[in-house]
């Protein structure tokens, strides 16, 4: 599942990835595309094209940051004080972060960005588990 956030004239907005690597942005209101099944562990890729860096809330779930990867560099690992479960993740500009998320909760759920600013012009967007 790959996700990612871009910047747009009139808003930032999250969408996913097409398969030729450009942007596919998505509003609050399009179609959902993170379903996950009830169960499921899932590696989630969110690469962020913009210069800001994005604090990435998945609600209900926790996850473990598995690493990170600035666009056509290599992999590192996590930051130090990022080991254990967490439910935000700092996405940093120009780079895929990518997050193993165990799905145990059947429901219509949210993720966003935790800015205040983004999460209010359409940094948000519904998945679904189940
Ligand atoms: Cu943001």
């Amino acid at each position: 599942m790959s996700q990612f956030i871009e910047g747009a004239r009139r808003a930032l907005l999250l969408g996913t990835v097409n398969p030729d690597g450009t942007a596919n942005l998505l509003e609050w209101g399009s179609p959902i595309t993170e379903n996950p099944a009830a169960g499921a562990t899932e590696i989630w890729e969110m690469t962020n094209f913009t210069d800001h860096t994005h604090p990435i809330h998945v609600h209900l779930v926790q996850f473990e940051v598995i690493n990170r990867q600035p666009i056509g560099g290599s992999t590192r690992p996590p930051e130090d004080w990022e080991a254990g479960h967490k439910d935000t993740v700092l996405v940093f500009p120009m780079e895929t972060t990518r997050v193993k998320a165990r799905f145990d909760r059947a429901g219509l759920f949210v993720w966003h960005c935790h800015i205040i600013d983004h999460e209010d012009n359409e940094m948000m967007r519904p998945y679904r588990i189940g």
